[in-house]
């Protein structure tokens, strides 16, 4: 193109003098000296410069470039779990509650680890990862986009990601043990507040999250396509650290603490190499096929300063989500989720960044008009990219599906033409 633009910029340009005192055959016959010289070093400077310019921007650059111009068309519809089960069945190929809805499948599909560091062949929602690798490489070739998220056990108690649960259990059975007598038989067990400490360098279990990280990687560098290309992914660890409910939340870990693990854990698998694509020798490591999303919780009353104290940096972010549900009432929810989303977009604008509704919905779906009448209005207001209802199962669903009480309103919804499906990125590279 700008080899192009500059022939045409040296054909119209006006190279007559303003003083007649050459004759205007000499005159011509510099120009088209000076001209067929121009474009022999023009020549020149394209071959020279052929081997930068032909460089492909990395995939998780691609990846970028596409969801930037996704964005200007509107927002995705994300959904968890999508090819696994729905409200009604379990387990089918091929089958999705998105796609027996509205006839095409989520832009952005939602995958969890949880589990995997075990060495476990299920996740912690009993999908086995096999199946889960399928499904993340078959949306990548329908043309869709996939994000992984991380629910860890906690490795300190060997329990679950959720800490306050886990805490209330002991705490129970202590009493019920007190209660018969048999203090005796009371386990004793490391300080929970000490978990993300214990994984950091000399820290108690900093051996074991090493070979947690090596499972988590081992899995991903298996993401290829039918060309054996590795698959780019969103991926979003530590999610809804603002809050107290996981091991590596705000109330469980210090700020310090929780940034050398963000940073331990993303430096440990951006460097974990992969397989050679041919087409772009260039991407050889993880890094190159990551975006990194970071992903606070829903907390209505943010300030900027707050908000600021756990993000990774602008060097370790590409996506700014936020993970928002309606557990409380309608005003409280749009209120706060209006409030959070001016903020992050304000965030998300002065550091380069996108947004995203990491997680999102309103369980098992009780409201017919829920997702026009709340959700849209206030999502629309902000350049969000895509939103990413949780799971549907048969006891706890969030997602659109023909099965739930908001099918025809969320069907509806679909038939404009901001919400977007894997068809409507599809022409979008
Ligand atoms: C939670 C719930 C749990 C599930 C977990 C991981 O929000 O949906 O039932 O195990 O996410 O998917």
């Amino acid at each position: 193109m700008i080899k192009k633009a500059k022939l045409i910029w040296l054909n119209h340009i006006n190279f007559a003098p303003r003083n007649h005192n050459i004759t205007k055959t000499v005159y011509f016959c510099i120009m088209r000296r000076l001209l067929t010289l121009s474009v022999g070093v023009l020549f020149l400077l394209v071959l020279v410069g052929a081997p930068a310019s032909a460089a492909k921007p990395l995939p998780r650059q691609q990846l970028i470039n596409r969801l930037a111009k996704i964005q200007q068309k509107g927002y995705m519809y994300g959904h968890q779990d999508d090819p696994f089960y729905g409200i009604t069945w379990e387990w089918d190929d091929n089958r999705s509650d998105t796609y027996d809805l509205v006839g095409d499948y989520p832009g952005v599909m939602g995958f969890d680890l949880g589990g995997l560091e075990m060495g476990d062949d299920k996740n912690l929602d009993s999908v086995p990862f096999t199946r889960i690798r399928q499904e993340i490489i078959r949306q990548h070739e329908r043309g869709g986009i996939v994000t992984i998220s991380w629910h860890p056990r906690n490795p300190l108690l060997g329990t679950t990601a959720w800490i306050e649960k886990d805490i209330k259990a002991y705490n129970e059975a202590v009493s019920a043990l007190k209660k018969i007598g048999r203090e005796d038989l009371v386990p004793q067990i490391d300080n929970p507040k000490n978990t993300v400490k214990s994984l950091l360098p000399g820290g108690k279990m900093a051996g074991k999250y090493q070979l947690w990280l090596k499972r988590i990687t081992d899995f991903l560098v298996t993401l290829k396509d039918k060309k054996g290309n590795q698959v780019p992914i969103i991926f979003r660890p530590w999610h809804e650290n603002n809050g107290n409910w996981f091991w590596w939340g705000q109330a469980n870990c210090s700020d310090a603490d929780f940034h050398a693990f963000w940073n331990l854990t993303q430096d440990y698998v951006n460097a974990v190499e992969v397989s050679a694509n041919a087409k772009n020798p260039s991407a050889n490591t993880l890094k190159d096929y990551i975006v990194w999303s970071y992903s606070p919780n829903l907390q209505g009353n943010w300030t900027e300063e707050k908000w600021m104290v756990r993000y990774p940096g602008d060097d370790r972010v590409d996506i700014i989500g936020e993970d928002a549900y309606q557990w409380g009432s309608e005003a409280d929810f749009k209120v706060q989720l209006d409030n959070d989303l001016q903020l992050i977009t304000d965030i998300a604008k002065k550091h380069g960044k996108f947004i995203a509704m990491t997680e999102c919905g309103y369980q098992n779906s009780p409201d017919a008009t829920w997702w026009q009448r709340v959700f849209k209005p206030v999502i629309e207001k902000y350049p969000v990219c895509y939103f990413l209802p949780w799971r549907n199962y048969s006891k706890e669903h969030f997602g659109a599906s023909k099965d739930a009480k908001t099918a025809d309103d969320f069907k509806a919804w679909a038939k404009g033409k901001n919400l977007l499906f894997v068809k409507d990125i599809l022409g979008i590279k």
